[in-house]
């Protein structure tokens, strides 16, 4: 047997446990592990029942995907299909029991369903997760588990990819036990007591595939949802044709369609840049200069100034995590405002019963507030969300340096400014980061941690780990202006006024967006922001104004007229009072009056040129972040615009995308762009060079040092 995989049998009944940390993913070789353990239980009689169980923290977490990103790359040529080992398994003809604990996802769960039984600690999670790799399941899952589960569950749990709690599975069918104290212990008594009854198949178990009447509501339902919730992805369509097959072919044929689907899916870029995106999650954890042993500090009570949109959301994130916050403002109403919002966010969450009001209530009780800089003396961490000012946020870092305790850390959310500016105000400056989280802070996945020159290691170590337990995105950016998220944004958004300015309606720019797959076009991602929270920026910093170089104009007129979007009922937009929004004919004529009094001439402007202008310009200025450092890694670009800016998950991010369409084309529209529109187009040498030596960000990323 192998290290992966031990067999151990006791009183006739077999062990096979498998081993092979930290989430034992079904690889070739844990497959080959199990195959070398059913043959010597095949042929041993005195075998009268099997168990199968995983080592370690986990059941199965699924097949290797790593092995996958392999095999779409060529490296290795074809996997062996699991499909026949989990017919053997079914076909052992001695009863085979799946004790599950921790995940049992993908390929685990579909081992699992193999079996004749699947008994469960309480809190374990299964699930089919693949389309969120932008495949499907791919070893028979869309065919056992409508047999389990029902035609419906199956859908969901497929088509969506969200895990299910333990006690649900066990009400759908996919579980026939919960059980409670030493897993191994249960399932060897769980197998004595079912050795002597019929091992029934999965495959064989049709009484619950439905009706066609029935199912063609299901299935008509799940394809209208997934074209509207889960917009562009191929994957969630895949497993829905996936599992109709299974209702209306035998077991085989299902299988059969199920593997063109799996392989279709597998072989396509969405699923390249959805594995991408994975790992890219994992993958900006790692800080090369920080490593895994870094001490960290204790974060266990948390002050926040200000209780503005952004402080009253980090407000929210905090207790969440059950970690109490303090909150102080200017004035006695500015507080009560801001509680205000966040008792009515948790309303509203519990109204759609995202948490419970237990949940809530708990919550709201660790978040207290104060109007006294000097209450923050025991806190371990303190979040500064005032005004993005320069001034103010000194001042208030000036207090902090002096009530709070000598290791605490001292954190701003500013959106632009300069970390060791606002740092120099302190006697501390190892303690000072950024925390840059994105609005809605209790929504928004993405958490920029901003390292500044001075920045301890352990302050950086910290806060990476932390935002795990904020459920947050962490990743650790430069300091400079914009950081990366927000210096990318907003040449982005310019380009979209520029083609504004050239002829566009502001409906086909964010049309054309929108269906390239971004949640939400640029314009009306600002009118969201509030279009004022720019021009403030824009006026703070005329002096840095590059002269020679053209400058976008209408938003700043709109902004003078008022109109500072949704906050306001009017931006490029105007909105009804539930906000939705609807063109304004308004801002059409006011936009033709200020072109033609700029003597911009108009022109019919291609859906593919809008695209290509806004996003090649995020590649463009992404490119000089990755050069400066200010990125560690091409990934790191990707998964901060995945996670803060709506970018299409399924087309990896804005430096995966470039590197999937190929650097050089970018770069020679680029420069076809400098040529016609100027400057603003001049290409980041980066992009120049990789585009004349063929080569990607991604090699770039692990060329310097650091993974792609
Ligand atoms: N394959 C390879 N590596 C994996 C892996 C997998 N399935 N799952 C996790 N890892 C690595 C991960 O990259 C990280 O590595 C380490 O394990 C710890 O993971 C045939 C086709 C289980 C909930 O989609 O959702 O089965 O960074 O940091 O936060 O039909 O991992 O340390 O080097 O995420 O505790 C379907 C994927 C596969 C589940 C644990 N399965 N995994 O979360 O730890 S496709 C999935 C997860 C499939 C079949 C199809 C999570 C987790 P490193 P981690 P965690
Ligand atoms: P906001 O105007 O909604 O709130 C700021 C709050 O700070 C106000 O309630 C004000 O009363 C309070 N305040 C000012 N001085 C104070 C002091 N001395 N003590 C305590 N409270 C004080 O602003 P916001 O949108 O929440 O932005 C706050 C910060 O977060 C800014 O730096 C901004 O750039 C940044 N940010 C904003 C967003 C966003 O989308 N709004 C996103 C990320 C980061």
């Amino acid at each position: 047997m192998s290290d992966l995989v031990q067999l151990t049998k006791t009183d006739g009944i077999a062990v096979v446990t498998i081993n092979n940390p930290p989430v034992n993913a079904l690889s070739s070789a844990v497959a080959s592990g199990i195959a070398a353990a059913v043959a010597l239980i095949e042929n041993d009689d005195a075998v009268r029942a099997v168990v199968f169980i995983g080592a370690g923290r986990t059941f199965i977490a699924g097949a290797d995907i790593k092995e996958f990103a392999e095999r779409m790359s060529g490296k290795i040529i074809c996997r062996e299909s699991l499909k026949p080992l989990l017919l053997r398994i079914e076909d052992l003809g001695k009863p085979v029991v799946m004790a599950l604990h921790g995940t049992a996802f993908g390929g685990g769960l579909e081992l699992a369903m193999a079996g004749h039984y699947r008994i469960a600690l309480p809190g374990t999670q299964v699930g089919q997760p693949e389309v969120k790799l932008g495949i499907i399941p791919g070893a028979g899952g869309t065919q056992r588990l409508p047999r389990l589960a029902g035609v419906a569950k199956a859908v969901e749990m497929c088509a969506q990819g969200a895990p299910v709690s333990a006690e649900d599975a066990l009400k759908s069918g996919v579980l026939d036990s919960l059980v409670e104290g030493d897993l191994l212990t249960a399932a060897i008594a769980f197998a004595r007591e079912v050795a002597a009854k019929p091992a029934p198949k999965t495959r064989e178990r049709n009484e619950k595939l439905g009706t066609p009447e029935q199912n063609a509501t299901i299935f008509a339902a799940a394809r209208e949802k997934a074209r509207s919730k889960q917009r562009g992805l191929l994957a969630p369509l895949a497993a829905i044709d996936a599992i109709e097959s299974a209702t209306k072919l035998p077991f085989e044929k299902g299988c059969q369609i199920e593997e063109e689907l799996f392989t279709k899916c597998l072989f396509s870029d969405q699923s390249k840049a959805l594995i991408h995106a994975f790992f890219g999650e994992r993958e900006v954890a790692k800080i090369p200069d920080v490593p895994k042993e870094t001490p960290t500090l204790n974060v266990e009570s948390v002050g926040i100034v200000g209780a503005g949109t952004m402080g009253g959301g980090i407000a929210m994130v905090f207790a969440n995590a059950g970690i109490p916050v303090l909150l102080k403002e200017t004035d006695r109403a500015a507080l009560d405002r801001g509680l205000a919002s966040i008792q009515k966010n948790y309303a509203n969450s519990a109204k759609r019963g995202r948490f419970t009001q237990q949940f809530v209530d708990e919550r709201l009780k660790l978040i207290n507030t104060t109007l006294d800089f000097g209450e923050f003396s025991n806190a371990d961490l303190v979040v500064e969300a005032v005004f993005e000012g320069m001034t103010l946020k000194k001042e208030v870092f000036s207090q902090l340096d002096r009530v709070c305790k000598p290791n605490a850390i001292l954190a701003t959310n500013t959106s632009t400014l300069d970390i060791d500016e606002i740092a120099s105000a302190t006697s501390r400056q190892q303690s000072v980061i950024g925390l840059h989280f994105f609005s809605p802070a209790n929504v928004m996945r993405l958490l920029e941690i901003v390292r500044g020159a001075a920045t301890s290691k352990e302050v950086i170590a910290t806060c990476m780990q932390l935002s795990k337990k904020l459920n947050k995105v962490g990743v650790l950016v430069g300091n400079c202006m914009g950081f990366v998220g927000n210096r990318m944004f907003g040449p982005y958004r310019r380009e979209a006024q520029f083609l504004v300015e050239e002829g566009a309606s502001v409906t086909a720019v964010d049309d054309a967006l929108y269906e390239f797959g971004m949640a939400m076009g640029p314009l009306a991602t600002g009118d969201l922001a509030g279009l004022d929270v720019g021009w403030r920026i824009r006026k703070e910093n005329r002096h840095l104004q590059k002269t020679g170089l053209r400058q976008a104009f209408i938003e700043d007129r709109l902004c003078e007229l008022g109109r500072f979007g949704q906050k306001t009922g009017a931006g490029w937009y105007k909105y009804n009072e539930n906000r939705k929004p609807s063109p304004d004919p308004q801002v059409s004529s006011l936009i033709r009056q200020w072109t033609s009094e700029a003597r911009i001439p108009q022109r019919q402007i291609s859906a593919q040129e809008i695209v290509e202008r806004c996003i090649y310009t995020l590649v463009n200025e992404g490119a000089r972040i990755l050069e400066e450092g200010i990125a560690l890694r091409a990934v790191d670009i990707d998964i901060v615009y995945l996670n803060g800016y709506g970018f299409p998950a399924y087309r990896g991010g804005p430096m995966w995308y470039a590197d999937t369409i190929g650097v050089k084309k970018v770069y020679d529209r680029i420069c076809e762009f400098q040529q016609r529109l100027g400057n603003w187009w001049e290409p980041a040498p980066l992009l120049q060079r990789l585009a004349e030596q063929g080569k990607t960000f991604a090699e770039f990323s692990s060329r310097r040092g650091v993974a792609a």
